[in-house]
């Protein structure tokens, strides 16, 4: 097997950046060891773990931008009240036309923008299963199936999570007809995850979602968590993104989305809570001590008009974050760290809003908590630079931006001040994915991307 052993100025360990370091890659696997000599290839001046993203919808990214104008009321007129609801019903329409090989190509031309923005493994929250009209295809798993070949196209890490969506709302009813093409039964929904359980490698982990409160009523919820395929796997859920699903919670359940989950359900570790937007200061503290991950996707929280998540009083409660870029309105961990951090000041009219006293730097803590909340989301050993699997960013050190950068202010001027993607290196498992800022195979996947949705785009 094959042996390298990786050289850098500044090597990300233990939440920080170390020097004198050396990394160690066997089999796939990531070691840091002292240098004790210079022996080995020196790859760069800045080298951190590859980020996980554990929040997508891969087909959403193909109609990113074609959302952004104001839809036409009953009465033809320019509509004032655009919103969340109304995004969904053009995120249906375009769901609605959308087969395994499209989803392929479209998951695989955004697998690789994202190894290039330094996503090493991807939360696939997968809901679009059947054919349009509802029936399953041939096979049960052709979708699941696409975005597994599309995460293999591009050499990204994936977390699949098959996604339980069985009813239309709080009060159980049925599914639209644009929704059919998600739903199952609890017993066809578990013979899927289990036989994409067979496929598990060190790339790829299979867990579960459930898409909503809404979708999932709680009987289902029950006999899901008792299967045994829950046991021991990332268990995702979207829980309280708009403040209607708050109120039509409360109504029909009683208790407010998060406050609900945490009486009815085990929310521990192998929990993350997508959209944790709207919280109480009790449900705040409640999901911190759960251990549960809060999953954060702030350009698409700001997006869709969400709302914002309480930052600083969950980390003050030792609650873990981690980063999604969702509806792929961006592709990029800096994006969403920055905007994370400037949601924050906008409210709060502070700066600096989520460093810590141990961390006084703003963009290692956030940096620190996204890598630690989305590996321990993706169920995957990664996130971190040694004893792990060997995932790894090197940053560009030509770009003009790191001049005159030492490791304490590198962070912060990557994520607040790149416009320009710095990443330049990035390998996943011990092999590089991208080099010098292009993927080994990007233009055959842009290519195969760009006929696809051209043609999707006129049918939509
Ligand atoms: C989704 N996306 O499932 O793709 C959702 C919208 C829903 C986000 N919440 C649909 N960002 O929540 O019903
Ligand atoms: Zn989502």
């Amino acid at each position: 097997m094959s042996s390298l052993s990786l050289l850098a100025d500044h090597v990300w360990l233990d939440g920080r950046f170390a020097a004198s370091t050396a990394l160690q890659v066997d089999s796939g696997k990531l070691h840091a060891v002292p240098v004790a000599d210079a022996q080995g290839e020196r790859i760069g001046r800045f080298v951190v773990p590859g980020m996980p993203n554990l929040h997508s919808h891969a087909f959403q990214r193909a109609m990113a931008g074609l959302a952004e104008r104001r839809s036409l009321d009953a009465s033809s007129t320019v509509s004032a009240n655009d919103s969340f609801w109304t995004w969904r019903e053009v995120m249906y329409a375009f769901a609605g036309c959308i087969g395994p090989a499209d989803l392929q190509a479209i998951a695989a031309q955004l697998y690789v923008e994202m190894l290039k923005a330094g996503y090493t493994q991807v939360c696939e929250f997968h809901y679009l299963h059947h054919q349009p009209d509802g029936r399953p295809y041939a096979d049960p798993a052709a979708m699941s199936l696409a975005l597994i070949e599309a995460a293999r196209d591009a050499g990204i890490g994936l977390t699949l999570l098959p996604t339980l969506y069985m009813s239309g709302g709080f009060d159980g009813r049925a599914l639209s007809e644009r929704q059919r093409r998600f739903g199952h039964e609890v017993d066809a929904f578990l013979r899927l995850v289990d036989g994409l359980r067979a496929l598990e490698s060190p790339l790829l982990r299979v867990g579960i979602a459930l898409h909503s409160l809404r979708a999932v009523p709680p009987t289902a919820l029950d006999e899901l968590l008792a299967s045994g395929l829950a046991g021991n796997c990332p268990i995702h859920i979207h829980i309280a993104e708009q403040i209607g699903e708050v109120q039509d919670c409360l109504a029909i359940r009683k208790a407010r989305p998060v406050e609900w989950l945490l009486d009815h359900a085990p929310v521990d570790a192998r929990w993350c809570l997508v959209h944790a937007t709207h919280l109480t200061a009790d449900e705040t503290r409640r999901l911190a001590a759960s251990g549960a991950i809060a999953g954060l996707c702030p350009t698409t929280e700001a997006n869709l008009g969400d709302g914002l998540f309480p930052l600083r009083d969950f980390l003050d409660a030792t609650g873990v974050i981690g980063i999604g870029s969702d509806s792929h309105i961006s592709v990029s961990p800096v994006e969403e760290l920055r905007w994370l951090e400037y949601g924050q000041r906008l409210v709060t009219r502070h700066r600096n809003v989520s460093a810590s006293a141990a961390t006084p730097s703003t963009g290692e803590c956030l940096f620190a908590h996204a890598l630690v909340g989305g590996a321990q989301a993706s169920g995957m050993p990664i996130g971190r630079l040694d004893a792990a699997r060997a995932d790894l960013l090197v940053l560009e050190d030509a770009a003009p931006l790191l001049a005159g950068r030492d490791a304490a202010h590198a962070i912060d001027t990557w994520l607040f001040a790149g416009n320009a993607n710095l990443v330049r290196d990035v390998m996943v498992a011990g092999r590089w994915q991208v080099r010098g800022g292009h993927h080994h195979d990007e233009e055959r996947i842009a290519a195969r991307y760009r006929t696809v949705v051209e043609r999707l785009v006129r049918r939509f």
